[in-house]
């Protein structure tokens, strides 16, 4: 009988990813949509005929609790998150309400069920929970034994998260783990972080729809992958014989000024300082100012390893954005 997953945050990137994943490995699929009429859904549908939908919030334990027992899922992905770290700070309860007690809300939802012994669940936690603050960088990059300090809302709604597995782990014996992801971005990105905001400026800028692009602090370092390879991960992690928590990463480490470089470097321009614009209304109270993971563990144990490495996930983001926006005019 084919397995089945329950996706909580399917309509985003690595929903989207997932979702595909899953699907190609033979699982029935079931995703969580929020709200009435989601402006979302039509969209979704039209590339995932294959996701059964369930209407439900993370905030309202019934309606989770009623998404499990009609799906009955093997395994449930939590990747439901207000997600944008710089929207935290002005949304800080919010956040600390969806992000981090959402993840209770989940767990809860499926100990009610009676399903805590036959689900395993996977908990999108991040490398935001790190901070990368001077005093706490290892050598080799963060591994799973690394000292937190959470520099925003989000990660510090993340950390509740990602303790709030490990305690149902230890009290509960269930089967739940927590992937703690490093950037991974891609086409799929939304134009609110980083990465694909300057994919898309630059390609709109290339096509003349585009003057200049704003942007934050420039001098911040991320290990960034591509999204399609994590997922892989994320599936990995459900399919050991022990539950246990990985870093998956590149183990490399680039600021914003490299991505600008080979992002522009993919139209032709060598100097992009013309087109970059200080401002500070995209720099946050506190700043994250390098991340660097180490993946030694999932490589080992879970035989995983980025296959999309920088200089390509720039190309393939600058690409996707001539196509769709070349589309447009
Ligand atoms: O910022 C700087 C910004 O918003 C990256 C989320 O998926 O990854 C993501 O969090 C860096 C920061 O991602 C702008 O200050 C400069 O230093 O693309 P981002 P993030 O904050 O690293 C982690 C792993 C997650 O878990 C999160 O959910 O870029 N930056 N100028 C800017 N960032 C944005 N968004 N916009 C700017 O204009």
């Amino acid at each position: 009988m084919a397995k089945k997953a329950l996706i909580t945050g399917v309509t985003g990137q690595d929903g989207g990813h997932l979702a595909h994943l899953l699907h190609e490995k033979g699982y029935e699929v079931f995703g969580i949509i929020r709200g009435q009429r989601n402006p979302k859904r039509e969209v979704f549908e039209a590339e995932f005929p294959f996701v059964q939908l369930i209407e439900a919030d993370l905030l309202d334990t019934s309606s989770m609790v009623r998404a499990v027992q009609l799906s009955l899922p093997d395994e449930v992905y939590n990747l439901a998150a207000v997600s944008h770290v710089g929207y935290s700070f002005m949304n800080p309860q919010l956040t600390a309400q969806v992000t981090g007690q959402g993840v209770i809300n989940i767990l809860e939802a499926i100990r009610l069920s009676g399903a805590e012994k036959s689900v395993r669940f996977y908990q999108a936690s991040t490398s935001e929970m790190f901070g990368g603050l001077a005093y706490n960088r290892p050598e080799k990059g963060y591994d799973e034994s690394s000292i937190f300090h959470p520099r925003s809302p989000y990660g510090v709604a993340k950390l509740y998260g990602y303790w709030s597995v490990v305690n149902y782990r230890e009290s509960y014996n269930m089967f739940a783990v927590n992937g703690i992801l490093f950037n991974h971005e891609g086409p799929r990105r939304g134009v609110e972080f980083v990465t694909r905001k300057i994919s898309n400026a630059v390609a709109r800028i290339k096509l003349g729809a585009q003057k200049d692009l704003h942007l934050g602090n420039l001098d911040a370092k991320r290990d960034w992958g591509y999204a399609g390879d994590y997922v892989e991960g994320m599936w990995r992690m459900l399919q050991q014989d022990t539950p246990s928590d990985y870093v998956l990463a590149t183990g490399e480490t680039h600021s914003i000024r490299d991505f600008l470089d080979l992002a522009f470097n993919e139209i032709g321009v060598s100097d992009w300082s013309s087109y970059v614009v200080l401002d500070k209304a995209f720099e946050r109270p506190a700043e994250v100012d390098l991340l660097l993971g180490n993946p030694a563990k999932a490589e080992k144990e879970l035989g995983w390893k980025r296959k999309v490495d920088f200089p390509a996930l720039v190309k393939m983001m600058v690409e996707h954005d001539l196509s769709i926006e070349g589309a447009k005019l």
